[in-house]
């Protein structure tokens, strides 16, 4: 089956993309044809710095490629290498309804922040169409927040289907039930743009304060808590070993447990997890050359398939 799937390269990674997204990029690419983009376009909505954005692109690919993206069998590429996707977005664009878009929450919920918002962030869903339906994708492992999305390129895409002939595959989404909406240092998602993110890499001192910063709630120690209301305990359960999550419940459900403990459980137990992705990261730092020729490999791969899928779709509506 053809998997699908993107990250902007907006800013460092954080545990929201990995166990929301990447993780299921990585387990997929076992059994299925694996397509993921680093999502550049997208990201130019946010990142208005050509050097930032230059870097970030290649931070992603450093990322994916040490949390385990294996480029014998998944393609990485890069979505700006793909022009052919931007044409089709156009196609899709034509079709797309001013009412569907503004329902969309994305543009939505920034507005209401008071966030700028644009027309690239505000047709975003349009472009998120194009890059699922220019490779033929049937599966789209995303976090809770990108779901509507998926059904945004669902309605496009049938819509298009509708009119002019069966040129698209419709794609499903797939949500990681335990890590549908991971939550930030305050509780709410966890978003680059809510500044409460907790990073994959970087100095494992300063994630550590991060962790021991994570605001808890004031309820005395002996109270008895449930532990899968609290948002530091679905932290610890992501990164620490079964037994020692059971564990961890258990002293949530008797009380007489600090929050400090935890903290410290939650740091621990993700230097532990995330150890081998930082050291192979530290590695592929040092062979950027072999980074550039995946992207360049997979950017090949990739245009070839979303060429043939946007010749199709320009025949069937007589662009051609
Ligand atoms: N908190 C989250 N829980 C579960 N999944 C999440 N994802 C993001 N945050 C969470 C999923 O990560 C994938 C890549 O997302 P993206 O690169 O589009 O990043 P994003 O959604 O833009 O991430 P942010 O931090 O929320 O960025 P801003 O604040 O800029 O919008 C997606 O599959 C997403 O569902």
């Amino acid at each position: 089956m053809r998997v699908l799937s993107g990250i902007q390269p907006t800013g460092r990674p954080h545990w929201g993309n990995f166990f929301g997204a990447i993780r299921q990029y990585i387990s997929l690419q076992e059994e299925h044809d694996g397509f993921y983009f680093i999502a550049d376009l997208h990201a130019l909505t946010t990142v208005r710095d050509a050097s930032a954005l230059r870097q970030n692109t290649l931070d992603a690919a450093l990322d994916l490629l040490a949390l385990g993206l294996d480029p014998q069998r998944a393609t990485l590429f890069v979505q700006s290498r793909v022009p052919e996707v931007s044409e089709l977005c156009w196609l899709l664009m034509t079709g797309a309804g001013m009412g569907l878009l503004e329902r969309c929450h994305a543009y939505k919920e920034k507005k209401a922040k008071g966030l700028p918002a644009d027309a690239g962030l505000f047709t975003y869903p349009v472009l998120m169409s194009a890059d699922i339906l220019a490779y033929d994708a049937e599966l789209v492992p995303v976090g809770q927040d990108q779901v509507q999305h998926v059904e945004v390129c669902r309605d496009l895409a049938g819509s298009f289907n509708h009119t002019f002939g069966d040129v698209f595959k419709l794609p499903k989404a797939q949500v990681m039930t335990d890590a549908a909406k991971v939550p930030g240092t305050d509780g709410q998602k966890m978003s680059k743009s809510y500044d409460n993110t907790l990073p994959l890499f970087g100095d494992e001192k300063q994630i550590r304060k991060m962790i021991m910063r994570i605001v808890t709630d004031s309820r005395p120690m002996e109270e008895p808590k449930v532990p899968e209301d609290d948002h530091l305990f679905q932290l610890y359960r992501l990164v620490a070993p079964p037994a020692d999550v059971e564990a961890m419940a258990e002293k949530y459900r008797r009380g007489g447990f600090g929050y400090g403990e935890v903290k410290k459980g939650v740091a621990d137990a993700s230097e532990a997890f995330f150890g081998a992705a930082r050291q192979r990261r530290r590695e592929l730092e040092q062979n950027l050359d072999y980074v550039t020729q995946v992207l360049d490999q997979g950017a090949e791969k990739a245009r070839g398939e979303a060429a043939a899928v946007l010749l199709r779709a320009q025949k069937a509506c007589g662009l051609r």
